[in-house]
């Protein structure tokens, strides 16, 4: 991996480092993306599955693409590209901001991780707001959606599905966090998600350098200041390693 004489000057002098992350880096650990080759998209429409009217209109089929999708995260497992992230915070202050909901980053144990469209693991009634536990949720069926034991509402994953807002407190941090740091990395995002892709934005007009990394060239490709194509799980033990490299000299 050829990282540029200038981004590692860079990389010797920063403090501060924003990572935000997409679909992609989660490939490598077998997850599909949703918009590549073999992505979730292509078979399903989103607003058919990943949006409230979908799930009033089909609950069951809904929930249990959810729970197929969770069965699919609980088993796979973090990849170097995770590994790598959560090790750079050795060497700066990092924040992850990502827009992944499989829960990989805090399993790779990352410490400051931003959930811009929520997470998977967590699930809530439409009705009282009551949070469930995976293991809490009252599985009565297969294929049926879970009932609220308290108000007898249904239960969701607690995820931003498209047409709802993102969590106002966690995007508003994501943005400080974005903009008050040295350098964004953007890996494995497709950048076609709003208003998630903001975020890499409010960090150049701040001064970051973006350094962009993904297998192929996105729309973003042109406001990076950096581009390393190869595969996340490469490249960034790759960079881990030379700023090891620097940081023992
Ligand atoms: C909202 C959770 C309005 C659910 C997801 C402008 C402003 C605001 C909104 C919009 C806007 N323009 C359009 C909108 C509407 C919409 C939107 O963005 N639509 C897009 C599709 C055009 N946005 C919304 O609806 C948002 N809400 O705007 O509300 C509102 C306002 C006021 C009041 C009320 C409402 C909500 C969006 C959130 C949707 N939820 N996920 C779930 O997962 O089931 S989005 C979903 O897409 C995932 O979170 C995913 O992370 C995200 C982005 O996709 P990517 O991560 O980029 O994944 P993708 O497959 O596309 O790309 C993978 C990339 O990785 C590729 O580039 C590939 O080359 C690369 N790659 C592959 N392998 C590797 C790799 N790179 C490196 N290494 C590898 N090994
Ligand atoms: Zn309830």
């Amino acid at each position: 991996m050829d990282i540029p004489e200038s981004l590692l000057n860079i990389l010797k002098s920063a403090e501060k480092i924003t990572f935000f992350t997409g679909a992609g880096i989660s490939a490598e650990s077998g997850i599909s993306t949703f918009r590549g080759a073999d992505g979730l998209w292509n078979k399903l429409k989103p607003e058919e599955l990943a949006s409230f009217d979908a799930f009033m209109k089909n609950p069951d089929i809904v929930w249990e693409w959810y729970e197929h999708r969770r069965s699919i995260a609980n088993e796979k497992q973090p990849n170097s590209g995770h590994y790598a992230i959560a090790e750079f915070e050795k060497f700066y202050k990092v924040v992850v901001v990502t827009q992944n909901v499989d829960n990989l980053h805090c399993r790779a144990g990352s410490s400051n991780i931003l959930e811009l469209h929520g997470n998977i693991m967590r699930n809530y009634c439409i009705n009282c707001r009551k949070f469930y536990e995976d293991s809490e949720i009252p599985r009565l069926e297969k294929g049926k959606v879970p009932e609220c034991t308290v108000c007898g509402g249904w239960i969701r994953p607690d995820v931003v599905w498209f047409g709802e807002m993102l969590p106002q407190d966690v995007y508003n941090n994501a943005e400080f966090h974005a903009s008050t740091s040295d350098i964004c990395f953007v890996v494995g995002t497709s950048a076609v998600v709003y208003p998630a892709m903001y975020i890499p934005f409010s960090a150049k007009s701040s001064g970051a350098v973006l350094v962009e990394v993904n297998i192929e060239k996105t729309d973003f490709s042109s406001e990076a200041h950096y581009n390393l194509f190869g595969k996340s799980g490469e490249v960034l033990p790759a960079v881990l390693n030379k700023i090891k490299e620097l940081k023992a000299i």
